[in-house]
């Protein structure tokens, strides 16, 4: 079928859906109401950090040999405690079982090179609690039927048919489904270096409202047989996963998301970027964890829908990333660190974020540092700290070579204001709509020189699926405003002279923990970005050169792939492009 055709036919349904929609699909008008909560009512450090649910990705027969796991997970309308002093709030909240069901969701333990399929199955009501704005082009065109879903494991390599397009969403018993939907279960190969990963909800134009909701997770994908011999602090006690977000509540704990749009006569309810002014860690408000006087890994990971996060700690103590030039970690915006807690004398250390809301270019800007949460440490070592930090994690990936760069592409990030104002209405990239006919066609086995300019105010993590990248270069454009209202009218770098713009620009050091192979950047304002693009796996370098080049499944087949602005409310208004590999 032809990408046009294809694509034009999905537009007019949208339209038609949507206008179904918008009549039906009001609930979160209608629920909720009542004040908000002045976040200083809530007592910071009363809950204790808890540590999600662990479900195992893999089976082990009576012999003891690895097979394919089989899971299924439901997403369920439930309540959750997100303070002691806090009614329970209304959620929806992954887990093995209604009862069982968590935010965030239970951590996957996948096994390196063992399949792992997930049944993803939605118990959602029929309409959501929290306003979505029907004005978006959002999967919420199923109408009455229920609150489409979709899963994304972030930074997985897996087919398109279970990489959560977000067009393949679905309602509860299948009642709806999205145009590129794909039966469960989902496979993922984990046929990929070790690392954190996370899942989360994907539909169209609702990412950023059910992951709110509380539709995301852990996923880790582990390899006792490299990890081990690097000896980083292990077991469930000292290897600790951290789920960060922020939200605003009412008083009577319900979430709180502002019903009015910022541009309210072109999206009556959505805005441009969500910000809470509570820290939930493990779905606690600013918890604490009683620690021991050793080292801890924690791997950190941000799952806010726009909120950067600058963390440090109290009473001299120190991150030592471990994941951060290396492969170790999930190549996302997860920090993957070791604390020593026995290089402070103090009995407890806060851990705070300084980190400007929204996050502007220059990485010295700093804010009034915000606590997230409270370590408090025991004062005896009890037993010997065996565990250690490598001075060098797995070397023997791949260094990104700009040289072997099959083609360079140029994506631009717009935002577009309406007429005499400064709010946005919609982003796009490349000045193109996410149902335009795809666009980025790269072909299996090569990498690619991307250049990414930002015309845009704000800082844009950009996300590729299936692919990993790794910073090339970053440096300022000169007169961007002359450069911008070129673009804006033609929309080609080229023609408006991004050489002559860049001679002479500011080029920005990539911090050290940034320059390894990723698949999230914080794309700098007024600045190119230049990024290696790798559309082939990540193997040692003991792998064949057909390994090398090939993925473990048909990258060419199914629904596609996608890339985009990981601010959640970016991407639900477009900031999202399709993505097709080819052979
Ligand atoms: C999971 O299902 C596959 C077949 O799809 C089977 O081979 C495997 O043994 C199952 N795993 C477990 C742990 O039951
Ligand atoms: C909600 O958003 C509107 C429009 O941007 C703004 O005027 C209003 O103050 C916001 N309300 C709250 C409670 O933040
Ligand atoms: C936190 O997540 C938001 C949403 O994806 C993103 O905008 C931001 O880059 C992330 N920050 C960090 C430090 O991971
Ligand atoms: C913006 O202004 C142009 C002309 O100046 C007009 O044609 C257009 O309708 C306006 N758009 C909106 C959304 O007001
Ligand atoms: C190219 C461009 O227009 N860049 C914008 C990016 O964001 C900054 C603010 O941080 C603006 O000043 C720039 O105009
Ligand atoms: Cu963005």
């Amino acid at each position: 079928m032809g990408e046009r055709r294809s694509a034009c036919l999905l537009a007019v349904a949208m339209v038609l859906l949507q206008a179904a929609a918008a009549a039906v699909l009001g609930g979160g008008e209608r629920s909720g109401g009542g004040a908000l909560l002045d976040p200083r009512r809530l007592e910071k450090f009363v809950d204790e950090l808890p540590d999600m649910p662990r479900l195992r990705g893999y089976g082990v027969t009576e012999g003891g040999a690895l097979v394919a796991g089989n899971l299924t997970i439901g997403m369920y309308d439930t309540t959750w405690k997100f303070h002691r002093d806090l009614p329970a709030t209304r959620v929806f909240a992954y887990g093995a079982s209604r009862e069982a069901a968590t935010v965030p969701g239970p951590t996957i333990e996948a096994m390196r090179g063992v399949p792992t399929h997930v049944t993803w199955a939605n118990h959602l009501p029929a309409s959501h609690f929290l306003p979505w704005d029907p004005t978006l082009a959002t999967a919420a065109a199923a109408g009455a039927r229920g609150v489409p879903t979709v899963v994304h494991l972030h930074g997985g390599v897996q087919h398109s048919s279970s990489d959560g397009h977000s067009l393949a969403w679905f309602t509860a018993g299948l009642a709806a489904t999205g145009p590129r939907f794909s039966r469960p279960p989902y496979a993922y190969p984990n046929r990929q270096p070790p690392g954190n990963l996370w899942y989360h909800d994907h539909a169209m134009g609702l990412t950023r409202v059910n992951i709110l909701a509380g539709l995301m997770g852990a996923y880790r994908v582990v390899s006792p047989g490299e990890e081990a011999p690097l000896n980083l602090p292990s077991g469930e006690a000292f290897d600790r996963n951290l789920v960060l977000f922020d939200r605003d509540f009412r008083a009577d704990g319900a979430l709180f998301m502002n019903r009015t749009g910022n541009n309210p006569d072109v999206h009556p309810q959505w805005q441009p970027e969500y910000f809470g002014s509570v820290v939930v860690v493990n779905g606690k408000a600013w918890p604490y964890l009683r620690v021991r006087r050793r080292r801890y890994r924690f791997r950190i990971l941000n799952a806010s829908n726009a909120r950067f996060f600058r963390l440090s700690l109290s009473g001299g103590l120190r991150f030592v990333h471990v994941g951060s030039d290396s492969f170790l970690v999930a190549p996302s915006e997860i920090a993957d660190v070791v604390v020593d807690f026995a290089e402070s004398s103090a009995g407890a250390a806060v851990l705070s974020n300084d980190a400007p809301a929204p996050y502007p270019g220059d990485p010295g800007d700093k804010a009034e540092p915000v606590a997230v949460m409270k370590f408090l440490i025991e004062d005896a070592a009890t037993e010997p700290d065996t565990s250690a930090v490598p001075a060098s994690l797995m070397p023997h990936y791949p260094r990104p070579d700009a040289r072997e760069a099959a083609a360079t592409r140029r994506i631009t990030m717009y935002e577009y204001t309406k007429n005499g104002t400064d709010e946005p209405t919609h982003l796009y990239l490349n000045a193109r709509s996410y149902m335009e006919p795809v666009t980025e066609t790269p072909r299996e086995g090569t990498s690619e020189v991307w250049e990414v300019i930002n015309l845009t105010d704000d800082n844009h993590p950009l996300h590729v699926h299936l692919a990993l990248f790794a910073v090339l270069e970053q440096r300022s454009l000169r007169r961007v405003d002359e450069f911008r209202d070129c673009m804006v009218r033609r929309n080609d770098a080229g023609a408006c002279g991004m050489g002559r713009h860049l001679a002479g620009g500011r080029r920005h050091v990539v911090p050290p923990q940034e320059r390894g192979w990723k698949n999230v950047f914080k794309v700098r304002p007024s600045a190119v970005t230049r990024i290696l693009v790798r559309f082939k796996p990540l193997a040692s370098d003991d792998a064949s050169p057909e390994e090398d080049s090939r993925f473990p499944f048909d990258v060419t087949t199914g629904p596609g792939y996608v890339y985009h602005c990981h601010i959640l409310d970016h991407e639900d208004n477009e900031m999202m492009r399709p993505m097709k590999i080819v052979r």
